[in-house]
């Protein structure tokens, strides 16, 4: 921690960044208060009875939470059937994401399929093409897993630079759900895997289809086929009543409505997937098959839609990180734009290819700060800047952009999207 007070001190001068070491803060939150009518009179929610316990058969949040929502960009897609929304990062804490506010990408837009008209398919090379119910499904054995799902394109408008004013718009295109379903592996072992059988295709019941091939190593490890998502069934928007689950894997993958799973012994070329996820290098060249997320995090508040209230002293930074290559082991902060760094805690249980909170609890002094994160997986890979991303990948591309966010914290305590050279 006392790292801030000795390395960097020109560049902090420049950056103006006037910084306070973070480390215990016990005292001066809370005031003596004398006369607060809150606490000396009687309020009218004692006065009464409150809602009587079948109000809301299935609740809502309080109207006091209502800016807690999804939102999109509109200038982005033509189509709002064609098109992503995202999820209000910066207004959430823990690591679940309720599915209520969990970002959307729709390439059809979400239809509705019951369970009574619900089937699945295995074709392909196995020695017994298969059809499953849903109520087939649900007498196969489970298994629960937490997993992040993050949209390629997350991020990808701000390859050029700092547009848009907010971590929901930058980061959002990610949610983190517990799943529960059966291994893909024990469906396809059902219908048993011929030797020639190396890639899977996984194919939705909408319109678009989605159809995404994935090594059959991949199938037979994590992948499930979930029904429960937050412990209910899952919402429309999300893949209702079935979707893939595909941990660390990019989420085209995640196929929603699933309705075929197909094996071959290569993969099959959707169009989507040769024309639109790859990442196109300067050079002309695209970069194929980059299903892995690399490690990633972002602070999420402050930040410009989280800005701070109440003045300088006591301060919790929090935030996300996430990698598809498995557990977050590190996540630093920095104040100064990068100058120096301090170690975040890691709050809660870290889980492989999840969402993982971090909170730094600092002492603000009141001046400006550079905030940024950088996230450490078990592979020992380091969240990169933007501009290393960009000296690789040049500005042609559009997915896979998890370079660090700069979020610039004013004196008065507004937060503003930068970059710093
Ligand atoms: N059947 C189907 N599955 C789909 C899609 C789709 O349009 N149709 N969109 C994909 C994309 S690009 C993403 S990022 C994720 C988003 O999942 P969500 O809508 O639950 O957030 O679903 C994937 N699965
Ligand atoms: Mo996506």
């Amino acid at each position: 921690m006392s790292e801030t007070g000795k390395k960097g001190a020109s560049r902090r001068a420049v950056l103006g960044a006037g910084l306070a070491a973070g480390g215990a803060v016990a005292a001066g939150i809370a005031r003596a208060q004398s006369a607060d009518p809150l606490i000396t009179d009687v309020q009218d929610w004692a006065s009464s009875f409150g809602d009587a316990v079948d109000a809301a058969p299935y609740g809502t949040p309080i109207h006091f939470e209502s800016h807690v929502v999804r939102r999109n960009v509109e200038w982005l897609t033509e189509s709002p059937v064609s098109s992503i929304n995202f999820t209000p990062i910066h207004a959430l804490e823990g690591t679940i994401t309720p599915q209520g506010c969990a970002f959307e990408r729709h390439h059809s837009g979400a239809i509705e399929l019951s369970k009574q008209d619900y089937r699945l398919m295995i074709t392909g090379l196995v020695e017994q093409p298969l059809v499953f119910t849903y109520e087939d499904l649900t007498r196969f054995p489970r298994s629960i897993t937490t997993a992040f799902c993050e949209c390629a394109a997350n991020g990808g408008m701000e390859w050029g630079g700092a547009q848009l004013e907010g971590c929901q718009f930058t980061q959002g295109m990610i949610h983190n759900m517990e799943y529960t379903g059966v291994p893909l592996r024990l469906l396809l072992e059902e219908a048993g895997v011929k030797p020639e059988g190396k890639w899977v295709y996984a194919e939705g019941a909408d319109a678009s289809s989605n159809g995404r091939s994935m090594p059959l190593e991949k199938a037979m490890d994590d992948v499930l086929v979930a029904f429960y998502a937050n412990g209910e069934a899952l919402r429309k928007e999300h893949g209702y009543p079935v979707r893939l689950v595909v941990p660390g894997f990019e989420g085209n993958m995640w196929v929603k409505w699933l309705r075929r799973i197909g094996v071959y012994d290569q993969a099959v070329e959707s169009r989507e997937e040769t024309s639109k996820y790859t990442d196109l290098m300067p050079d002309g060249r695209a970069r194929k098959w980059t299903w892995v997320m690399d490690a990633k995090s972002v602070i999420t508040s402050p930040s410009p839609q989280a800005p701070i209230r109440h003045g300088k002293g006591p301060l919790v930074v929090t935030g996300l990180a996430w990698s598809g290559h498995g557990k977050i082991t590190r996540v630093d902060v920095s104040l100064d734009g990068g100058v120096t760094w301090q170690e975040a805690r890691l709050t809660g249980d870290v889980k492989s290819k999840a969402l993982t909170r971090f909170h730094l609890d600092i002492d603000w002094d009141g001046s400006e700060l550079f905030l940024q994160s950088r996230a450490v997986d078990e592979t020992g890979y380091v969240q990169p800047t933007k501009n290393q991303l960009r000296d690789i990948r040049g500005l042609n591309n559009v997915y896979h952009n998890n370079g660090i966010q700069t979020w610039w914290v004013r004196a008065d305590g507004e937060v503003e999207n930068v970059e710093i050279a």
